[in-house]
């Protein structure tokens, strides 16, 4: 039976609980703009979400050449037709009435519009110019983890060989780059080990520093029909907040920000002290079992206990619960990616899984997660800092097969040194040795740390900024060019979601004016460059989205996420594919390393590894002694505190994140009314006891302040850990009225005034989640409540004789039809 739901009051709708070892039930979500039928659809047109990294398959229908709305695709093996509040609403924002539509330059200090033929010729000149003047290392490339494969593969082309520059990245370093790492120290490669399947079969799932109920909150749907089925799972959260994760989880740990690795060496030491390892498995498939051992020795829960600030015998039960699952899932997202000891602390979670064996079986698998719905493929393509398909910039073999596939000369690739990354990037800008930046479907003038800094980087007269965005967006009103993009839904493309799920993006409507897709906009930069190969012939010899698939599949052949198996028309109809798919493999592979590791011989891996205390990369001859059968790598790392602690000045231990109705820098989901309307301004959580010290109350409006900045919200007070601030990261200035970035006079809002210009030294992630920060009262509430959702961690604490915080809800306009498959009769599914 259909059911109607308000989806923004009740995010994660209506249960259909299934048992373990079952297949998920299907069911369909759909949601149709008010006033239109499902009659008057003309076409639904095949795609996935793009709002996270689970790659939700859906239809857009389309009438009269316009979006209409969303509905699931039950086939699909990632969501069985369920979608999320953002994949049901943020559609709207592609027909927002303020999309860029023409091209704009600076002029005489203000940005006016223009032909594509004066925009491309500006950044063309000014490419050849900095050529002749400075060389390639002047040309920085910033990108995303937004576009589709075929772009960034273009890019990486068009900068790695046609320009020759070491500055290309992806806002992925933001995101993924310490699950890329985690993975290539542990197994030498990039890939996902485990899948979404795995849900359906893991008896305990462990979730470090991941809300996954808010930010992938269909997986979340998948876990609480797990929950509420036969045989249900155990959960184990990490999270210093209230997140729905921490209150359905048998034990929750919230320990002090930063202290990830502490915590997680304590669990190694109780998992080795009780001997719960499988002994066969270490001696055949790893590495550094005994330096680990001796590492973590001392590491007891009692003395993890004092770092954490957690109760040393819910260490314990942590510890028995690893220790006992029978098949173990994990994931690990950005509570542990970005603090400073991200790579060191995300490779302990493999460490736990490696040594109790808990890999490449149904319901035995890590997800070291990805954020961002193509960030799979920044990293595969070599638009992040490395090169394209996995190959190892330090391998002489592996830059000559690129070269070969090129048909360029190994010298035209830059490796001589580690690619640049992003945060390194944005440092040569500000000394002046990078004098172009190209920004790609990314915000940093909201999104990266310490935002005053980023602004008067952009903001220099002797650095050249193009920003490409479907909006004005903070970044593009600081650029000098800015180029109107087609996205999602008006332009056809692949991409590709965290458990390594391949979908097809089918174009539905034409894009507004006379903006173009990302792709067009490269091929165009190259053609008009002239970039050649080594024989005189184009350097790209594709000329739209389905032909640079298929160069992609040449490039990817042989490599471990080859694509050689997939075309575009194998995508169309049915469920989205996993790489790697080729002759061996057509349908697909589900998991990796089920016998044994593949990528880690000192011949095919990705990377030789780095130092997880230090990040100082290792050599081909360290790396063929520590590995020399290429098995999976058990990396130790000790302990040691955040670089920024509370003192006397700034008390307050302050994290950012995310909620769930919101998007990164809001530019798709403050313009859907329903999303808005959920969490329409920034707020600044802290605890009951602080609240109380500091005579606080829900609603008064408050300033954080770190020695980088401030920013001011309404105060919600939630059960979030004594001692600790959470602001969400979404709320930059463009729709703030007065349009300006914030001064002296006019606070801002965004979380970034005040994160640090740090990173992790293995990764190169910023700490976006471990700073300290000052609270004080600006103004009285009034009466008023925070902006936040009552849905989420962001919840209002039950404080006795407070007023009652009004309930999030959506209303009409925010119903959604959900349709159970009825001839479902939950399939038992084969478990070896
Ligand atoms: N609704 C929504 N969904 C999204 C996105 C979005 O913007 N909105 N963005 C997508 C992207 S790109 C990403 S990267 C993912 C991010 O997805 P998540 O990583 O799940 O989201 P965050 O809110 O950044 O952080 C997760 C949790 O880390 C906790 N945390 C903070 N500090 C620490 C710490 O020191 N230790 C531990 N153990 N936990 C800590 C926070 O309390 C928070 O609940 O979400 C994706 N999905
Ligand atoms: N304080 C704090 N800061 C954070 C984080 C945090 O947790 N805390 N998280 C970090 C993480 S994990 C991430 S992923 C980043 C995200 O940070 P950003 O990438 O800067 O955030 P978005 O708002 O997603 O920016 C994407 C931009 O691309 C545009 N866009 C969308 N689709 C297309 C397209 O098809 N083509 C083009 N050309 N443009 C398009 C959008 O309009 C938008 O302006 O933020 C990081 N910053
Ligand atoms: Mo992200």
């Amino acid at each position: 039976m259909d059911s109607s739901v308000d989806r923004i009051a009740q995010p994660w709708g209506a249960r259909t609980p299934y048992g373990r070892h079952e297949s998920w039930p299907a069911r369909v979500d759909s949601y149709l703009a008010e006033g239109v039928t499902p009659e008057q659809v003309e076409r639904w047109v095949q795609t996935a979400s793009i709002l996270h990294s689970d790659g939700d398959a859906m239809d857009v229908a389309v009438v009269d050449g316009r979006m209409a709305g969303v509905r699931g695709r039950a086939q699909d093996r990632v969501n069985r037709g369920r979608l999320g509040p953002k994949d049901l609403f943020a559609w709207q924002a592609n027909a927002s009435s303020d999309r860029l539509t023409r091209p704009l330059v600076r002029r005489d200090g203000r940005l006016v519009e223009c032909d594509w033929d004066t925009a491309m010729g500006q950044v063309v000149a000014h490419t050849r110019k900095l050529l002749d003047e400075r060389g390639p290392g002047s040309i920085g490339f910033y990108t995303s983890g937004q576009l589709f494969l075929e772009e960034y593969y273009t890019l990486a082309v068009l900068a790695r060989a046609g320009i020759g520059t070491h500055h290309l990245d992806g806002n992925t370093r933001l995101c993924t780059s310490t699950a890329a790492e985690a993975l290539k120290e542990s197994f030498g490669c990039d890939g996902q080990p485990g899948c979404y399947d795995d849900i359906d079969h893991a008896d305990v799932i462990a979730l470090y520093g991941h809300n996954l109920a808010e930010t992938q909150p269909v997986q979340w749907m998948r876990v609480l029909d797990r929950l509420a089925g036969g045989d249900p799972p155990r959960l184990v959260c990490i999270d210093p907040r209230p997140t729905q994760v921490a209150r359905r989880a048998t034990v929750h740990l919230a320990p002090r920000l930063g202290t990830n690795l502490a915590l997680l060496n304590a669990l190694l030491h109780e998992i080795i002290r009780t001997d719960r390892v499988d002994h066969d498995y270490i001696a055949a498939h790893t590495v550094g079992f005994e330096e680990l051992a001796a590492r973590v020795e001392k590491c007891t829960p009692a003395w993890a206990a004092q770092i954490c600030d957690v109760p040393a015998a819910r260490i314990g039960e942590a510890a028995e619960l690893l220790g006992s699952a029978d098949r173990l899932l994990s994931t690990v997202l950005q509570g542990v990616y970005q603090s400073h000891q991200a790579t060191a602390a995300a490779v302990q979670v493999n460490n736990l899984h490696l040594i109790r064996g808990m890999l490449g079986c149904p319901g035995a698998g890590v997800l070291q997660m990805n954020g961002q719905p193509t960030a799979q493929n920044t990293r595969e393509c070599g638009a992040d800092g490395d090169l394209p398909g996995f190959r190892n910039w330090q391998n002489d073999s592996h830059v000559a097969d690129l070269a070969r596939v090129w048909n360029v000369d190994p010298k035209t690739i830059p490796h001589y040194a580690p690619p640049t990354h992003a945060m390194q990037m944005f440092r040569y800008a500000e000394q002046g040795s990078i004098r172009m930046m190209w920004i790609s479907g990314t915000n940093p003038a909201v999104s990266l740390p310490e935002l005053a800094r980023i602004r008067s980087i952009l903001g220099q007269d002797r650095l050249f900024v193009v920003a490409q965005d479907l909006f004005l967006t903070e970044t593009a009103q600081l650029a000098d060019v800015v180029l109107p993009a087609a996205t999602w839904g008006e332009k056809t493309g692949t991409f590709t979601n965290a458990d390594r799920t391949v979908h097809l993006s089918d174009k539905a409507v034409e894009p507004p004016g006379e903006a173009r897709p990302d792709l067009n906009i490269f091929l165009d930069y190259a053609a008009r460059m002239n970039f050649r190969d080594k024989d005189g012939g184009p350097l790209i010899t594709w000329h739209d989205s389905e032909s640079a698939f298929e160069a992609w599949k040449r490039c990817s052949a042989g490599r471990p996420c080859d694509y050689t198996g997939l075309s575009y028309s194998k995508l169309r109809g049915g469920s989205g594919v996993q790489w790697p798919c080729n002759d061996r493999t057509p349908d697909g592979t589900e998991r990796l390393y089920t016998d044994g590791i593949d990528w880690a011989h000192p011949d095919v891996c990705e990377s030789y590894g780095k130092d997880l205390v230090t990040g100082a990369a290792e050599e081909v001859v360290e790396y063929r002694s520590l590995n020399p059968d290429g098995k999976a790598m058990l990396k130790a790392a000790e302990y040691v505190p955040p670089h920024e602690t509370p003192d006397e000045d700034h008390p307050f231990q302050l994290t950012t994140g995310r909620t769930l109705y919101h998007f990164h820098t809001r530019t798709k989901t403050a313009r859907a009314p329903q999303l808005n309307a959920a969490a329409p301004d920034v707020w600044v959580e802290a605890s009951v006891a602080d609240a109380v010290a500091l005579g606080l109350d829900e609603g008064d409006v408050v300033e954080v302040s770190t020695p980088r900045g401030a920013l001011r919200g309404r105060l919600r007070v939630t059960d979030i850990r004594p001692g600790l601030l959470f602001v969400p990261f979404h709320y930059g200035y463009w729709d703030t009225g007065n349009g300006h970035a914030p001064d002296r006079d006019t606070p801002g809002r965004a979380a970034n005034e005040t994160t640090i210009t740090d990173w992790d030294p293995v990764s190169k992630q910023p700490l976006f989640k471990t700073a300290a920060a000052a609270l004080r009262l600006v103004e009285r509430g009034d009466g008023g409540s925070a902006p936040a959702p009552t849905t989420t961690a962001s919840a209002p604490a039950p404080v006795s004789g407070a007023r009652a915080v009004p309930a999030t809800t959506g209303g009409r306009s925010a119903h959604v039809t959900q349709t159970p498959d009825p001839t479902w009769d939950s399939p038992r599914k084969e478990v070896r």
